[in-house]
């Protein structure tokens, strides 16, 4: 299939997030995707650079003063004097006030991130601009008759609100992936999130919603990122009741159970009858995932694909986590590969 690709993800580069007491290198890295990107042109899949868009396209997801503040924040942190990385370092908790966006930089830090571990570098913007051009190419192709196309995202999208930023993602690409089909004109669009963490971001823009279902397996937040969404009551409001299904899983799920909520998620897929899929792709439910808990192995990773491909939906798959960096390209590959056959 066509995977769109750009080398400006690796602008984004040599930041630190904050991980049990400790400023470490972000486990999100540059290697990632070039791993990933090796692995899919050895497996025959061509390399499509990302078109261009007008920036008002972000706009169907996004908040335009948050928009502007990613792109200005690198700049205004260095021409206030400060040192390192943009990187907040107070939330607006329960009590506090969050009607008000200060104007100053620490305060409009803490009121559009909602967390330490995404910090933004120099080269940040343009990696995420051209993560999100990714996807809505990929969207655009599967639109124009593609039977499917896969977006080689970085930095990743799902964490990512209409007007927050967290969880190692800045902007939504999947989010644009899916509004981008529905301008096209597909009336009913899923979003199936097969990340290890539960897409926060993606659930919230498509909360009242009836045009865009979320369907999403993942960790249980009673222990696992992002620890305050992503439960199984959580369905939707408005005219979007019923259109969320969260299906978190525990800690330590391996193949059976993890496939058998699978199945359940398809079959509510199935039953909302969309026109066009968007998946959200992380393979961070790899056994030996770093900072995750399910005990995936590479040999999963197609009947993945081979279940999602099932469907008969045109389909853009969208890259999202993944940090056991050595198996990361086989892992993606093999999900992209049931498509082909
Ligand atoms: C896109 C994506 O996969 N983002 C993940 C961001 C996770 N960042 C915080 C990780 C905290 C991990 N806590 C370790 C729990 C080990 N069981
Ligand atoms: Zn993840």
């Amino acid at each position: 299939m066509k995977a769109v690709y750009s080398p400006l993800h690796a602008r984004h580069d040599g930041g630190f997030e904050l991980y049990r007491g400790q400023l470490v290198p972000t486990f999100e890295t540059p290697d990632r995707a070039e791993i990933i990107r090796a692995a899919i042109a050895a497996a025959g899949h061509e390399l499509v650079q990302p078109r261009e868009f007008p920036e008002s396209r972000l706009l169907g997801v996004h908040d335009g003063e948050f928009v502007e503040f990613l792109r200005g924040a690198h700049a205004r942190w260095q021409s206030e004097g400060r040192q390192g990385h943009v990187i907040p370092s107070g939330f607006p908790a329960r009590g506090l006030r969050q009607d008000r966006r200060p104007s100053g930089i620490s305060g409009s830090l803490g009121y559009y991130a909602f967390d330490a571990s995404t910090p933004i570098v120099a080269g940040t913007w343009d990696a995420v601009l051209a993560a999100a051009r990714s996807a809505m190419t990929a969207a655009a192709l599967v639109a124009e008759g593609e039977r499917a196309a896969y977006a080689l995202c970085r930095p990743p999208g799902h964490h990512a609100a209409r007007s927050t930023y967290g969880g190692y993602c800045y902007l939504n690409n999947a989010a644009l992936a899916a509004q981008y089909l529905r301008d096209a004109g597909h009336r009913r669009v899923t979003i199936l999130d097969v990340d290890y963490h539960h897409g926060n971001g993606t659930q919230e823009i498509f909360w009242e919603r009836e045009d865009v279902q979320f369907v999403s397996l993942h960790g249980d937040p009673e222990t696992e990122y992002p620890w305050f969404l992503g439960y199984a009551d959580e369905r939707g409001a408005g005219p979007g009741e019923g259109f969320t299904l969260n299906l978190p899983l525990p800690a330590g799920t391996a193949w059976d159970a993890y496939a058998a909520a699978l199945q359940t998620a398809l079959g509510a897929i199935t039953r909302y009858d969309p026109e066009s899929l968007v998946v959200s792709l992380g393979v961070d439910t790899f056994v030996s995932d770093p900072i995750s808990s399910f005990k995936l192995e590479s040999r999963h990773y197609p009947l993945i694909g081979g279940l999602l491909a099932g469907l008969r939906l045109p389909t853009v798959l969208v890259q999202e986590g993944g940090y056991a960096v050595a198996e990361i390209g086989e892992n993606v590959a093999g999900v992209l590969g049931a498509f082909a056959d």
